[in-house]
């Protein structure tokens, strides 16, 4: 394919074409033809990830070997989003992972790592302000907060608007993900100037084991998704040694994944959490494009002590002093939006609410109402035998 061939809409044509259909020769509607407009024709081949100047999450072949590496299957089998690239900007491989970062034509600069979109400067607004937000605004006055992973700095940033806080603690694991997101995620990476902020490089399971009990109001685990260096985190003793280093009525903000992928995951965090917090633990969700299914969600879990409700904001961002003053508005959160990411769809309802108190991770208690196994036998059953009757 020729450099410019590979542009918005040419795919697309051929594919018309190939079906023998006319369509192709008809006008593009006009809100097709203002997105073309904003998407150069340049092609950007100078990574594994990048083909025909598109970025596509599931493969990479890096390393001597060239081999194909099907990083994030487990994860979203038979699916992928694809991003076109405009340049690429940093490619590199630290001791946990690899790399990159690529100017994109629709969401600005994007952070991949080991071939996963991890954030774009369009849409991180969705997640940092949620994963943060949630969490702080959920309590009275948060003043000792910890972050584990968001090397990017995003979080801090969010953090910095309580003026409440007093020390920021974040313990990330990868000193080249910092430096790297200083140098191309400038509007993420000024959460490390608030000087509340302590940085410790290093792994969090050793930082939170070496923690004071009862140090921490909250939580909060921005971290990559849980397949690799990331699984430990949604594990059991983790949690654990998270409820141990938060204070009575603290509070912890994990990343969740999808409700449209990954249900049995939830249902496995929200079980393992729900032994381990004892004064709540919900699921909510945000809208990130460029997160597989399009939507990412959290586990607020609560202390046992002072008493948390999570569904109403007791510590409301517009009241504040400071926090959302010009320059340093906020693009997502708000108080409605609180209160709507813990609305869960019909199907997601369903299949989370089963998932009660239970005495091991994968053991689930049902719901009083809820029928065994036997007795939805039994109920087919005398259904055939009343419909045969
Ligand atoms: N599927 C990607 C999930 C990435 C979550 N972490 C993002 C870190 C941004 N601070």
């Amino acid at each position: 394919m020729e450099a410019g061939d590979a542009g918005n809409g040419s795919a697309a044509a051929a594919q018309i074409k190939g079906s023998g259909d006319d369509a192709s020769c008809k006008p593009l509607p006009p809100c097709c033809v203002k997105a073309k407009a904003g998407v150069p024709e340049a092609e950007a081949k100078c990574h594994d990830t990048v083909v025909s100047g598109w970025f596509t999450e599931p493969q990479s072949r890096f390393g001597k070997t060239s081999k194909v590496q099907y990083y994030n299957n487990p994860m979203w089998p038979g699916e992928a989003h694809s991003l076109k690239v405009e340049k690429i900007l940093y490619q590199g491989k630290s001791p946990y992972q690899e790399i990159l970062v690529f100017e994109s034509s629709t969401y600005g600069n994007v952070l991949v790592l080991d071939g996963i979109v991890q954030l774009t400067d369009k849409d991180e607004c969705a997640y940092q302000e949620m994963v943060t937000h949630l969490p702080l605004c959920s309590i009275p006055s948060p003043k000792n907060v910890l972050v584990v992973g968001g090397g990017d700095g995003g979080v801090l940033r969010e953090i910095a608007r309580h003026d409440s806080v007093e020390t920021i603690d974040i313990c990330e694991i990868d000193q080249l993900v910092i430096d790297v997101c200083k140098e191309f995620f400038p509007n993420l990476s000024m959460g490390f100037k608030d000087p509340r902020v302590r940085l410790h490089v290093g792994d969090a399971v050793d930082f939170l084991r070496d923690s004071p009990e009862g140090k921490y109001d909250a939580i909060i685990v921005d971290s990559s998704d849980p397949i690799g260096p990331a699984q430990a985190l949604v594990e059991k003793p983790f949690i654990q040694t998270i409820a141990r280093a938060l204070k009575a009525g603290g509070v912890l903000c994990n990343l969740a994944e999808s409700m449209w992928l990954h249900t049995h995951l939830i249902q496995d965090m929200l079980s393992i959490c729900r032994q381990t917090f004892k004064g709540g633990v919900h699921y909510a969700w945000t809208s990130v494009p460029t997160y597989p299914s399009g939507v990412i969600g959290f586990l607020l879990c609560a202390k046992e002590g002072p008493p948390v409700n999570f569904l109403t904001p007791v510590n409301p961002i517009e009241k504040i002093q400071g926090a959302t003053k010009a320059g340093k508005e906020l693009r997502f959160y708000n108080s409605e939006i609180h209160r709507a990411a813990f609305v869960l769809p019909t199907f997601v309802r369903r299949e989370l609410e089963s998932y009660t108190t239970c005495s091991t991770s994968t053991e689930k208690e049902k719901p009083k109402e809820s029928v065994s196994k036997s007795q939805k036998i039994k109920i087919l059953l005398n259904n055939a035998i009343l419909t045969a009757s």
